[in-house]
Parts: C-alpha cells; sequence; structure tokens
C-alpha cells in the first residue's frame, strides 16, 4: 500500500538538548534568545537582533528564477535605445560566436584529416552561453572551463592561432602542444584551464575567487574586483565537487559564476535519467546565493543574466547559480557516432540555433544589414584558415619537452634499462593502444 509522505512530520524541530533551548518555541529553529542552534550547546555568535553591515545587508532575499529576462525583452518597443544591446555590441556577440563555430567546424574537418590526436569535443550550439558571458569580462578576471573548452579560451581572447597549433600539439600553442584538445590554458588571458575530469575544474576556479578577494580583503589591492567564471556540464553537477563549491562560495562570498551549461546530455546519459531534481538552478538558494534559469539558445538573454551575476560578484555580494539550457549540435566528441538522441529533439535545437536567433534580432530591428553580416563571416573564416596555416607550419616540440612539468623525478619512469632517457627513443610516443 502507499503511504503518503508527510512534510509536516519532516518539519518538526529536533528536541534541544540543553535546557536553556528547552523553553524554545516549537515552530521555530532557534531558541528565544538566538543563543543556541538546534540542540548545539554552542552559542551562536550572532548578537540578537541580528543586524548585518549595511555592506551585507540583502535587498532582496536569496530566489531562484526562471525566464528572468522574458519580462524585460517584452518590455521593448522597436525604439533602439530600448534595445538590448547596440549595433557595436551586437556585432561584437556576433562575430565571437561566428569565430566558435567556424573554429569548431575546422577542428572536425582537421580532427579526420589526423592532424589532431586524442578525444577532440566540439562546443556547437553552445556559442550563446559562452559569448553571452566571457564578453563581459576584462582581461584580468578569469575562467575555468572542461573538455569542451576551445571556445571558452577564444571568447576569452585567446588567438586562434594558439588555440590551433595546441590542438595540432606544436610548440607555438597556448601550452607549448603539451595539453592538446582538453586542456587549454593562458595565463596572459586568466584562462586557468580546461580539465578532462570532470568538476576538477570548480574547485580551481573556487580557489581562483578566493583569492581575488584575499587579494581586495587582506592584501587591501583597491582595485582587486575580479570575478571568475566557472563552466561546466548539466552531468557534473551530480559530483560532490559541485556541492562543496557552492557550499564554500557562499559562505565565504566568493566573487565567482558558477555556469552550468545544460545540453541535457552526458555522453549518451540522459540528464532527466540521471539526476533527481532536474532544475539544477533551484540548488543555488539551498546554498544561500540566487539561481537563475535562462535560454542558453538566446545570447541577449544570456547576456542580461550574466551582466546581473558579474555585477553582484563584483561588489562583493558573492556568487550566482546559473542553469543555461542549451544542446550539442554534434555528438559528445568527434569518436561519438551520436546515435542516442532523438532525432526530434535535435532537430527542436537545431531550429533555435543561437547564431541564427541574434541574426534574426538584429535585422528584426535594424541594426545590422546582410553585407555586414556577412563580412565578419568572411573576417572569421580567413583568421581560422590563417590559423590551420599557421599550426600546420609550426614545428613540433623537442621529445625533452615531454619530461617538463613532471613533478616526481623521472628516473624510473623516464629512465629506461639501458640507463638512457625513455623519451629519447623514437618509438617512445607510439603507446601500446590503437583506439
Ligand atoms: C571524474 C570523471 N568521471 C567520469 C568521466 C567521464 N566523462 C567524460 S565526459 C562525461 C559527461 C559529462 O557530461 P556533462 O557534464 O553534461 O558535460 P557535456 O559533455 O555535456 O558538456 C563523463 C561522465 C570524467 N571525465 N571524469
Ligand atoms: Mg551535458
Amino acid at each position: 500500500m502507499a503511504t503518503s509522505f508527510s512534510a509536516t512530520k519532516l518539519l518538526q524541530p529536533l528536541p534541544p538538548l540543553n535546557s536553556s533551548a528547552r523553553s524554545t518555541d516549537k515552530n521555530t529553529l532557534l531558541s528565544k534568545d538566538s543563543s543556541f542552534f538546534l540542540g548545539s550547546t554552542h552559542k551562536l555568535s550572532l548578537k540578537k537582533p541580528f543586524s548585518p553591515p549595511h555592506s551585507q545587508r540583502r535587498s532582496k532575499p536569496v530566489f531562484a528564477v526562471s525566464e528572468v529576462v522574458k519580462d524585460k525583452k517584452l518590455k521593448n518597443d522597436s525604439s533602439l535605445s530600448n534595445l538590448l544591446i547596440t549595433k557595436e555590441e551586437g556585432l561584437e556577440l556576433y562575430e565571437d560566436m561566428v569565430l566558435g563555430r567556424a573554429f569548431e567546424d575546422m577542428c572536425a574537418q582537421m580532427y579526420y584529416r589526423g592532424k589532431m590526436f586524442g578525444f577532440v569535443h566540439l562546443y556547437n550550439g553552445q556559442e550563446a552561453v559562452s559569448t553571452g558571458f566571457i564578453k563581459l569580462l576584462k582581461k584580468e578576471d578569469s575562467v575555468v572551463s572542461t573538455y569542451r573548452d576551445h571556445v571558452h579560451a577564444l571568447s576569452k581572447g585567446v588567438p586562434a592561432r594558439q588555440v590551433m597549433s595546441e590542438l595540432f600539439g606544436k610548440t607555438t600553442g597556448c601550452c607549448r602542444g603539451q595539453g592538446g584538445s582538453m586542456h587549454m590554458f593562458s595565463k596572459e588571458h586568466n584562462v586557468l584551464g580546461g580539465f578532462a575530469f570532470i568538476g576538477e575544474g570548480i574547485p580551481v576556479a573556487t580557489g581562483a575567487a578566493f583569492t581575488s578577494k584575499y587579494k581586495r580583503e587582506v592584501l587591501k589591492e583597491a582595485d582587486c574586483d575580479h570575478v571568475t567564471m566557472a563552466f561546466f556540464g548539466d552531468g557534473t553537477c551530480n559530483n560532490g565537487q559541485f556541492f562543496e563549491c557552492l557550499n564554500m562560495a557562499a559562505l565565504w562570498k566568493l566573487p565567482i559564476i558558477f555556469v552550468v551549461e545544460n545540453n541535457l546530455w552526458a555522453i549518451g546519459m540522459s540528464h532527466l535519467r540521471a539526476t533527481s531534481d532536474p532544475e539544477i538552478w533551484k540548488k543555488g538558494p539551498a546554498f544561500g546565493m540566487p539561481g537563475v534559469h535562462v535560454d542558453g539558445m538566446d545570447v541577449l538573454k544570456v547576456r542580461e543574466v550574466a551582466k546581473e551575476a558579474v555585477a553582484r560578484a563584483r561588489r562583493g555580494d558573492g556568487p550566482t547559480l546559473v542553469e543555461c539550457e542549451t544542446y550539442r549540435f554534434r555528438g559528445h566528441s568527434l569518436a561519438d557516432p551520436d546515435e542516442l538522441r532523438d532525432p526530434a529533439e535535435k532537430n527542436h535545437y537545431a531550429a533555435r540555433d543561437p547564431i541564427s536567433a541574434l541574426k534574426k534580432y538584429m535585422f528584426e530591428n535594424n541594426l545590422v544589414n546582410e553585407a555586414e553580416l556577412k563580412a565578419i563571416d568572411k573576417k572569421i573564416d580567413e583568421l581560422v584558415e590563417d590559423a590551420v596555416e599557421f599550426a600546420d607550419e609550426s614545428p613540433h616540440p623537442v621529445r625533452s619537452q615531454l619530461l617538463e612539468n613532471v613533478f616526481a623525478d623521472p628516473r624510473g619512469f623516464g629512465i629506461g634499462p639501458d640507463g638512457r632517457y625513455r623519451c629519447e627513443d623514437p618509438k617512445f610516443t607510439e603507446g601500446t593502444a590503437h583506439v
């Protein structure tokens, strides 16, 4: 027989352990003098009545919202001043999204021609998220990505030549060819890494945000209002590191934005089959930070949400969790035949291509004409061609570079029974596995 679950039972407070707390009102969690929390024998440090300093006073309670930009957009009329973007902003967003798309399409070609090795995960379809968020950042702000990282690096300003060379494993790559597709890093542009283990980048981003806060509040670096963005997928939100970092970021009010790119799939696992509550944005308030859900196929909506989150972080008001509903237009990686996803689902999102949507908005509002956009398309085609030529002509790293940045003493691992460095053996990189 099915039994109904009693929420009221769950809300009953546990009986307090200490005597003074025994007199508490049964419906409150704190004792009447607010000294004790539940059955703790430790006094809370909060003085009664709790009055936070002005800088910490929250004007609004912590909230979770979906489709936050809808109203704002509907209010717009056709007058230019009411548009979500200026012409220059629109062109910048368009150019960045087209760069991301063209770069990834070229990667697919180069991968199938054998110019790249290992796994390569493309970002097609998700461009509105990278562009909508990262284009608001300053150079000093940081971005942390996943293995689907080429486009985040490009949006943050890492030159296409450097990203392509890294993919080709060449010395001119942003990691001198040592990182490859999943490990884009650039100290100069504060791209703190693509990370192959899912969730691995979230604590790194949390640490970067802690650094900014420490510089500002302890070292008194007045101009340090840097913000960090951590990008990761829906599947990653089931990992413990996600929850641990939400907790720490909220506890310490860190200047960080957790950007979930919910493309509905984690390789071949549907988000709906893997997550007890699929609405990830609702987890923000559980940790004391706002949670926002936004249409991640619409760069203008993403940008509006991102603006608020960035402003909140820069003000010192703490983190925000943003869930962007998006979709990848290709398989999980270039090795994935993409046979699991329903064609109807793919068609649904293909019809919502973020680049076409921005184009439509700009045309409808007379912000640009066809020729202006064509000129950008041409410029980007040339830039991507140039990146490929540059990468192709660049030299491979010398073999001894393999042992650089290895923390452990390479003796044992790196030196063969004949006493010679194993990397000097021309067959050293051939490996044993053939995929
Ligand atoms: C710690 C860890 N466990 C498992 C994997 C294998 N793995 C690679 S990608 C992936 C799915 C991640 O999905 P999601 O976070 O939604 O990102 P998306 O690929 O959709 O961008 C998994 C489980 C991994 N890389 N790291
Ligand atoms: Mg996913």
